[in-house]
């Protein structure tokens, strides 16, 4: 797929010294098994992996003093291109609080002044699900957004922007994982994301298309080499009616033509089991269709979508948002 500029996102991850940004970073590759190319230079790590079919940019800007002056000092060449700030409070440190508000907005300034644009998100960090210290942390994120929301939001209204807080902690990796993607994962953006997704997999793999369902077969992300694969859907749709019963996750595969398909049903637990959808489409001509394999290839993968998909939008709150999927672009899809 063609790495445009446009789908690379650069992070700038920010906060004092020790309020756990690496460790963020290496949660997050951890979980995900991801690669990661790292190039240290002075007081930035910048990594790079591919994160929900894009490019992420990480900017993990070492938060002792030195470094800091550097940053200030040259700020257009830090605080330039950035799409998104992470901001990490650590909750647990009630000392430097006072310290970390103004470090917090002087980097508020300058991205300001040189990524406008940029999103700014909140971690409210170690929160730690069995944390039995003295710190009362909504007392500590009640100070902070006491001391920063006035200065912060006339400037946000201004560019019709928001601010979102997350509470944050290495030992609930999914509280990491869900602070890290949801931002990414915006209304307006989860959709393509989807597709992107679904995008590189099939890429990846040789296969010619593939589909993500939820209820009612209701797509909700798909990809297809071209545009001759459309009318199969309906036919796969119909198909996977007929022998969707409880307790199925392969479904038989299904042939049309040279073309296989390979669905897997799973579903998400939020209070009710959600059903989801995963098909693919390949050309056994050209692909080896050896059965293992691909569900092997289909497991691995659908396991980094399920983490998407708990922390999205989509069904954020135990109901299907199925007003955030951006209709035009299913119903062009169904238009065969
Ligand atoms: N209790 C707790 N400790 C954490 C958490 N996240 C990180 N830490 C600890 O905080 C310390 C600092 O973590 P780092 O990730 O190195 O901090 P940093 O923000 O990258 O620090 P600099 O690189 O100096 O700016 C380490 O001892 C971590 O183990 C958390 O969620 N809970
Ligand atoms: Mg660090």
């Amino acid at each position: 797929m063609s790495e445009d500029k446009d789908n690379v996102q650069k992070i700038a991850l920010l906060g004092l010294a020790a309020a756990g940004k690496t460790s963020i970073i290496k949660t997050i590759l951890s979980e995900f098994n991801l690669l990661l190319t790292l190039t240290p230079t002075k007081g930035v790590e910048r990594s790079s992996f591919k994160f929900l079919g894009r490019e992420i940019l990480i900017w993990d800007f070492g938060g002792q003093q030195r470094y800091k002056a550097q940053y200030f000092r040259y700020p257009e060449r830090f605080f330039s291109g950035i799409k998104y700030i992470y901001y990490i409070v650590d909750a647990q440190n009630e000392e430097e609080l006072r310290e970390s508000m103004d470090y917090f907005l002087t980097c508020f300034e300058y991205s300001l002044k040189y990524s406008p644009d940029a999103k700014i998100v909140l971690f409210f960090h170690k929160i730690d699900p069995n944390y039995d210290g003295k710190v009362d942390f909504p007392l500590i994120e009640g100070a902070f957004l006491h001391e920063v929301l006035p200065v912060l939001q006339p400037r946000l209204q201004e560019i019709n922007a928001t601010i979102t807080a997350f509470h944050t902690s290495i030992f609930d990796p999914l509280s990491v994982i869900s602070a890290f993607s949801q931002p990414l994962l915006d209304n307006s953006g989860i959709y393509n994301t989807l597709c992107q997704t679904i995008q590189v997999f099939c890429v990846d793999n040789g296969f010619d298309f593939g589909i993500l369902f939820v209820q009612d077969y209701f797509e909700i992300g798909h990809y297809l080499q071209t545009t001759s694969e459309k009318v199969s859907i309906t036919n796969l749709t119909n198909f996977l009616r007929e022998f969707d019963i409880q307790g199925i996750s392969w479904f038989p595969e299904f042939s049309q033509g040279f073309s296989n398909f390979h669905t897997k049903k799973f579903t998400i637990e939020i209070g009710h089991d959600f059903p989801f959808y995963f098909s693919i489409g390949l050309n056994s001509l050209t692909v080896s269709s050896e059965k293992d394999d691909i569900r092997a290839k289909i497991d691995t993968f659908l396991d980094l979508l399920q983490k998407i998909l708990r922390n999205s939008e989509i069904i954020r709150g135990g109901v299907l948002r199925t007003d955030q999927i951006d209709r035009e672009k299913t119903d062009n899809l169904e238009e065969t």
